[in-house]
């Protein structure tokens, strides 16, 4: 498709601003078909960008490798500049607008000489229901294009849904030159824009994602009513056939994705159960007439996390990423044109490239005799959701699905227990606001150092935390029939620095207890941070698990727990101060107070 095609005189002309800014040799609108798609690839592939992968082993495959400055969100690069620093709040970097936009522009002038300018019309949530909203990302990098593809909605119906005079987030993304001190990640909440310069990586780039459906929807959300969060939506179906929804928060490459696509274990699917997967990184989630609230996946693939995905930790995932995937970051087998990673099989290749292109097999060591890895911490799939063998049938329903319980969770070596439940809305909402995390690869930065993540939105809430709490705790009030909340923490080490509880697909045996929870029909431990399970009742049948270590990591140890409150409370008063919502305060009080 072509400018001309455009039909929306905003959209054409705000288009035609950006290309004479950045001056491109062609502009080219993305019409979403198979064919343009693999035009892309074709393109990617002639010009060395992509290398293609066998098509009979990964049909419609191919593996890409980004420079290696590039491979992961840069949370000190990203801005939100509202109008006031006060509207961004403590936790976000901000820039005053005006200036920020000047800055942006002299930067991208001519940003795009001798390159195309590509326009993506995209729609977060399934074209056309209520719940959904329309991006436009222009972008310079055909990887950014296919991704955008397969992550979002994108094409012509999009186009006739936001006709001539529609409502449509704009984006503009640059590759530029990979310059770091050039880097930028922009949000403009206020006039529903991001501008990304600089980085090639999905998480800075891929605008619908992060930077639209987390930054600039949570802003929205905050003024529209309805939320919008870092949670994964699963399905439970049980035998009677009915099907309980539960969404989780958990920071970045914490599990969500494999959580989302959880197989149970035998003792569950002999007897029926089945777990469906509506989302894996963002739900969209608003109060129904009835009292409850509805959540939607905003997204139409998966950016997963490739190094330990394998067939224990998520079937699903695999198989999601067996068509029609583009890898990047990972390990290229040339003999068999095929990829590899960390943790997918006991048998890495004798004879590939590392995600650096060097020559690299598998147990290969450095001078000092280190392991040296061939993928990168952070290598991706971006997969098709229609791919994923568990794909739920609501995926498609414009209207979302019920919630019946929010999970939030980190990972913690010690302190949080295996599972527990907050009181009430208002306990929930101080569960989520004390989260704390190790960090990940997923955001350049040191990996293993725990910080506070409230509600796993600590690098993606598009406007004041303090704002944000006081919206959640205002979202309780008017339902009359809200989700419980519960915290998990698979993470829990021994201390030979081993995971004690097993994780993956037996982690349905915490969520059986949720639902149970819901449905009122088990009873719970008073602790002073909620209620836990008593041991007897979380199902450890067929798995080699005693109860003793079970009793070890529902526990609630009062000393680590009084410096946790600590912890929470330097947080609350440094970031916050009095600023924070007086019901947090009070749930800090009252958690003091039952720790005595
Ligand atoms: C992601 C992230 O890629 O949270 O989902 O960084
Ligand atoms: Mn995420």
């Amino acid at each position: 498709m072509k400018l001309q095609d455009l039909k929306h005189a905003e959209l054409k002309k705000w288009v035609e601003e950006i290309a004479n800014l950045t001056k491109p040799e062609a502009i080219v609108v993305a019409d979403g078909s198979a064919e343009h798609y693999q035009q892309l690839v074709d393109e990617m592939v002639a010009s060395g960008l992509a290398t293609p992968l066998n098509p009979e082993k990964k049909p419609g495959c191919i593996a890409f490798f980004s420079d290696p400055s590039d491979v992961a969100r840069l949370e000190n690069r990203t801005y939100i500049a509202s109008e006031t620093q006060e509207a961004a709040g403590p936790t976000n970097n901000w820039i005053d607008p005006k200036e920020l936009k000047k800055t942006m522009t002299a930067l991208y002038d001519g940003c795009m000489k001798g390159r195309t300018l590509y326009v993506i019309p995209f729609s977060m949530g399934p074209v056309g229901s209520d719940i959904a909203k329309i991006g436009v990302e222009i972008t310079d990098s055909p990887y950014v294009v296919a991704n955008m593809m397969i992550m979002t909605r994108v094409g012509t119906d999009v186009l006739d849904a936001i006709g001539k005079k529609g409502e449509f987030v704009k984006g503009v993304h640059s590759k530029v030159q990979l310059d770091l001190e050039n880097r930028y990640i922009c949000h403009f909440p206020e006039d529903n824009m991001i501008y990304s310069l600089n980085s090639g990586y999905g998480g800075n780039v891929l605008l619908g994602k992060k930077c639209f459906a987390l930054r600039i929807a949570s802003y929205q959300a905050w003024k529209q009513n309805w939320l919008a969060e870092h949670m994964l939506i699963l399905g439970i179906e049980k035998p009677n056939g009915e099907i309980k929804y539960i969404t989780g928060a958990f920071p970045s490459a914490c599990g969500k994705t494999n959580l989302a696509m959880l197989i149970p274990p035998e003792t569950y699917t002999k007897k029926g159960y089945k777990v469906t997967t509506v989302g894996d990184d963002i739900a969209w989630i608003r109060p129904g007439k009835d009292g409850r609230l509805y959540a939607i996946n905003p997204e139409n693939g998966f950016f997963g996390v490739a190094p330990g995905t394998n067939m224990k930790s998520n079937p699903n995932a695999l198989a999601s990423t067996r068509k029609n995937t583009i890898f990047t970051n990972v390990v290229y087998v040339p003999k068999t044109g095929t990829v590899w990673w960390e943790g997918l099989d006991k048998n890495p290749p004798t004879d590939a490239e590392d995600w650096k292109g060097n020559k690299w097999y598998g147990g290969m060591t450095d001078a000092d005799g280190n392991i040296i890895k061939g993928a990168n911490p952070n290598s991706r799939f971006t997969s098709p959701a229609i791919n994923c063998p568990s794909i739920s049938p609501e995926f498609e329903n414009p209207e979302g699905v019920p919630i019946s319980a929010i999970i939030f969770g980190g990972r913690r070596a010690k302190a949080a227990p295996l599972v527990y439940e907050a009181y009430n809305w208002q306990h929930g909402v101080f569960v989520g606001s004390i989260m704390a995390s190790e960090t990940t690869a997923a955001a350049t930065g040191a990996v293993g150092v725990v910080r506070h993540d409230p509600m796993a939105m600590l690098p993606f809430c598009g406007y004041n935390m303090a704002d944000y709490f006081a919206h959640w705790l205002a979202m309780g009030k008017k339902l009359s029939n809200p989700p419980k909340i519960f915290n998990v923490n698979w993470f829990r080490l021994d201390d030979n620095g081993n995971f004690i509880w097993p994780g993956f697909g037996d982690n349905m045996r915490v969520l059986d207890w949720i639902l149970q929870r819901c449905e009122d029909v088990v009873d719970a431990v008073d602790t002073p941070i909620g209620y836990m399970p008593k041991p007897d009742d979380i199902n450890l049948e067929g798995l080699d698990f005693t109860k003793d270590q079970l009793v070890s990591i529902l526990d609630c140890d009062k000393d680590t727990w009084k410096q946790e409150a600590q912890e929470i409370e330097n947080f609350y008063t440094t970031k916050f101060g009095d600023t924070l919502p007086k019901e947090l305060y009070e749930e800090l009080a009252a958690l003091k107070k039952r720790l005595v």
